[in-house]
């Protein structure tokens, strides 16, 4: 059983879509293993998104996410983190699949609802990052 990491961002929780994007990913058969809804301070939104620091959008991209709460959860699943990428769609919500979060909850390239980790060795990283083994429920 393979595990991910996701947050629904700023703006999806702000719209009131946690909880129909929440209700989508049990749908989609993915356990989730922990949760919470946190703020994260622009040093923390840095800290995360460090892989981007050289992309042009970083500034845009770390204001955004410390911009108001997000929820944080680790998912569980056969093929976890490559299953839950396409789950969720394509990064811009324009080019997500038919019936993916991105599709129906982002609202462009930038605000696109919701992250998913792309590796195993992201999601361990970014697990790490929010919770403590303890916050992990067997
Ligand atoms: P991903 O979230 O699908 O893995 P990444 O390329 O890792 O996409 O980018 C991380 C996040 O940065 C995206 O989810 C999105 O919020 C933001 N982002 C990506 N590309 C752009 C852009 O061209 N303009 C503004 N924000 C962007
Ligand atoms: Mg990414």
């Amino acid at each position: 059983m393979e595990r991910t990491y996701t947050m629904i961002k700023p703006e999806a929780v702000a719209d009131g879509n946690a909880g129909k994007i929440i209700a989508r990913i049990e749908a989609g058969g993915y356990r989730i293993v922990a949760m919470k809804l946190t703020h994260l301070t622009q040093k923390d939104a840095e800290a995360f998104y460090e892989v981007h620091k050289e992309r042009p959008f970083y500034g845009e991209l770390t204001a955004y996410m410390c911009g108001g709460p997000i929820v944080a959860m680790v998912l569980e699943k056969d093929n976890c983190v490559n299953a839950y990428r396409q789950f969720i769609g394509a990064t811009n919500p324009a080019e997500a699949a038919e019936g993916t979060i991105r599709k129906d909850f982002g609202k462009s390239i930038g605000e696109n609802a919701i992250h998913a980790s792309d590796s195993n060795e992201n999601a361990a990283r970014e697990v790490s990052f929010f919770f403590s083994e303890r916050e992990l429920v067997g």
